[in-house]
């Protein structure tokens, strides 16, 4: 094909643009947010390369991304569909075979499909800055265009091991490291490109190919050593086995069968619930935040954090407003507990010294220049936003309020942190009612990803707005919550902790209970969580709860007992379990066994045995059913914000993909009917949820209401 001008720009699509520049050629991703490769880039792409390969004066071509980045991976929208042509490794090999060199530039971030993208081309750079990532496993796969190949052939077996399996991106530098890139690009990504190119045309290098590369060396200990970590730390995910399969076969098979065992794999995993489960969690963090009630609400600028309370939960608030960059203002009763409060913050920021996270120079920084701790409501009056933190009593709170409605600003927003309590009626209080929401933090406030944000009947919407901004700033998983005793999180979990108990009365010991619930997928069961967060937590929530509670209620009185004792968990080094150590695991002990069957005698309960499978399920149920009420009453506006709560902040295992994405994988109507069972005999409990009645009734799922 000729071309008549030495210049000539043609839009091949408006996914992918093919501009001569001399003889170079320059074929540029333009693909939305992130350039994914959907069906219509991989044809798009297909056609430049074609049109590469048949232009005679083109003599070398650069791939680049459009916009802030390369590429971040396949079009994760397909998964789950049939593959459309062309597939990605067969894009991937038409640009290999092209015999003409192919430079893949790349910027901002090449992940998944992307990288495997790049590795594809004949030569590879990256800009200052990139962040380049296999992030598959991370998605209940592997990377499935020749990623595990290419990777294995640069890198050898163990760096390929070290690269995949993690998911996580790695820096241009350590690219290079590796041997993925052959340089860091100076300049625009485009100009880097194109000089790449020309001095790959100058040097006459012609087209280089990864499949060519020889099979690498097999590494039988980093296999073995990959498989028993993973034995240990993989919590039943397969896609991280299949990619130590994969990466072997690259040593074992020529390039040609060993590329097609990894696409076997990949279509192997596409196919799993796992897979599923990950996608949902993956796509439910972008989504919780959209909500159309902010759509168009600008939110209210905020540059210093109030914070009252400095206990552990209030410094934690400080250290994540402080990590994301605002000035934090800190107050307590007196100098000496405001001191304490600033120790909490300087261990929090050494910590995340310590992990990386923030240098030294930062951490002096944001405690001499950026944390004030003061002692008087006063210091107050600059903040945008205030967050109290005060201990849980409604009294305590109102006061609070009252006098932050005295010192705060006008257009300051006033929240709160507690994690039960009525908002409304804090609010009431105040002359502002509409400035007011919740801000429940999780502990460690400054590591837990989850936020909900708690909209009362007043809660004006770019206060809302403004809470979803900060938490995004904080790098939060924001999710809103209606006003109720608990909220999303704290209610279910009253219901599913309710469900334990309720087998460990009938018969299945704790350590029991938490050995199922660990083997479904969480990090931990209910009974070492409560030993975590202190038995007195359980015992004062039972306290408050006792004058409401309806008496067909079921409360553990051997709990009771165990607080009784002192036995208050690991701070106490015993609880349900006994700790040698403070952090780590204990060991469970006979004497709590006896204490609960001495509860069941006085009760007349005869113990029965409980399969894993019993008490996954009845776990399971009741978190299921109390979640289906919560998006019924609209405390949930949707039942993935349901799946983001539990996923964030209470361990749910993420490739299960959150309670309602579990429960529309297992089928409603056999979830109902062992409710209606259990219902015979607890009808108090069991009562199934109405909406799950209805969804049954239609033949629909959870998913269906996720809009
Ligand atoms: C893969 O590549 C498989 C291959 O090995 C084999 C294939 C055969 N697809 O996160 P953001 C959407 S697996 C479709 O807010 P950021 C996202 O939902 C893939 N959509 O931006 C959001 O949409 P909305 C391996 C995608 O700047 C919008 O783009 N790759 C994809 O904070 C903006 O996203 C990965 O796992 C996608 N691949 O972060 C990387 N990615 O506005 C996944 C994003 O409607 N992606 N969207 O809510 C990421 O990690 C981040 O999005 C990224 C940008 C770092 C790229």
């Amino acid at each position: 094909m000729e071309f008549n001008s030495n210049y000539e720009q043609k839009i091949m699509t408006d996914l992918v643009s093919y501009e001569r520049n001399g003889s170079i050629v320059v074929i540029a991703i333009e693909n939305g947010a992130v350039n994914a490769l959907s069906q219509e880039v991989r044809s798009a792409l297909w056609q430049a390369v074609e049109r590469f390969d048949q232009d005679d004066v083109a003599r070398a071509a650069v791939i680049m991304g459009a916009g802030r980045m390369f590429v971040g991976g396949a079009d994760i929208k397909e998964f789950g569909k049939p593959p459309l042509e062309p597939t990605l490794p067969e894009l991937i090999n038409r640009i290999e075979v092209s015999t003409k060199p192919i430079v893949a530039a790349m910027h901002g971030v090449s992940l998944g499909g992307g990288l495997e993208l790049a590795l594809g081309c004949h030569y590879r750079l990256a800009m200052p800055s990139t962040k380049l990532g296999l992030p598959e496993v991370t998605l209940g796969l592997l990377p499935g265009a020749g990623g595990t190949q290419r990777v294995t052939r640069l890198a050898g077996v163990e760096k390929a091991l070290d690269f995949i399996l993690p998911g996580t991106p790695v820096t241009e530098a350590t690219a290079l490291t590796l041997g993925l890139i052959d340089r860091i690009g100076e300049g625009s990504v485009r100009s880097a490109g194109i000089t790449f190119a020309n001095e790959v045309l100058s040097a006459d290098k012609g087209a280089r190919r990864v499949s060519e590369l020889p099979k690498p060396a097999p590494d039988r200990d980093a296999v073995a050593a990959a498989r028993t970590r993973l034995g240990k730390t993989a919590h039943g995910q397969i896609a991280p086995f299949f990619v130590v399969d994969a990466i072997e076969a690259a040593t074992r098979l020529p390039f040609k069968d060993a590329i097609a065992e990894e696409r076997r794999l990949f279509l192997e995993l596409m196919q799993t619930p796992q897979r599923a489960g990950l996608v949902h969690a993956f796509f439910l963090e972008r989504k919780v935040s959209q909500l159309r009630e902010l759509s168009g609400i600008a939110p209210r600028n905020l540059s210093t954090i109030g914070v009252v309370g400095g206990g552990t939960m209030g410094a934690g608030i400080a250290t994540a407003a402080l990590l994301a960059g605002y000035d934090v203002c800190l107050i307590e009763r007196d100098e000496s507990v405001a001191t304490a409060a600033q120790r909490t913050i300087d261990g929090n920021l050494a910590a995340a010294v310590k992990r990386g996270k923030l240098s030294e120079v930062d951490r002096e920084n944001l405690l001499s220049r950026k944390l004030l701790c003061a002692t008087n409501y006063g210091a107050l009056s600059e903040a945008n936003l205030v967050i109290e933190a005060v201990y849980e009593s409604m009294d305590v709170k109102k006061e609070v309020f009252a006098r932050l409605d005295e010192v705060m600003k006008p257009g300051a927003v006033l929240a709160t942190n507690t994690s039960y309590l009525d908002v409304n009626e804090m609010a009431s209080v105040t002359s502002r009612p509409g400035d007011v929401v919740g801000l429940h933090f999780f502990s460690p406030a400054h590591v837990m990803r989850l936020l909900e944000v708690v909209v009362t009947d007043s809660t004006l919407p770019d206060v809302t707005a403004t809470a979803f901004a900060f938490g995004k700033k904080l790098g939060k998983v924001s999710v809103r919550s209606g006003v109720c005793d608990g909220f999303i999180g704290n209610r279910i979990l009253t219901r599913f902790r309710g469900a334990a108990d309720r087998m460990v009365l009938a018969g299945a010991s704790p350590y029991q209970v938490d050995r199922a619930i660990v083997n479904f997928g969480f990090p931990m069961g209910p009974y070492a969580v409560a030993d975590l967060a202190g038995l007195d937590i359980g015992f004062l929530t039972r306290k408050r709860k006792a004058a409401d509670r309806d008496p067909r209620d079921i409360i553990p009185v051997w709990a009771d007992e165990l607080y009784h004792m002192g036995r208050l968990g690991q701070k106490a080094g015993r609880g349900y379990y006994i700790y040698q150590e403070r952090g780590r695991s204990g060991e469970p002990d006979d004497e709590v066994n006896e204490i609960i069957a001495r509860c069941r005698a006085a009760k007349g309960v005869v113990a029965r045995n409980f399969g894993d499978d019993e008490i996954q399920r009845q776990y399971m149920a009741a978190m299921v059913n109390e979640a289906a009420r919560v998006v019924d009453e609209k405390i949930a506006a949707r039942p993935l914000d349901v799946d983001a709560v539990l996923l964030f902040g209470y361990g749910f295992p993420r490739h299960r993909g959150g309670p309602m994405h579990w429960a529309d994988s297992q089928g409603l109507s056999g979830l109902l009917a062992d409710i209606q069972t259990w219902a015979k005999e607890d009808e108090f409990f069991w009562s199934p949820a109405p909406l799950l009645e209805r969804l049954v009734a239609e033949n629909s799922t959870f998913s269906s209401l996720n809009g």
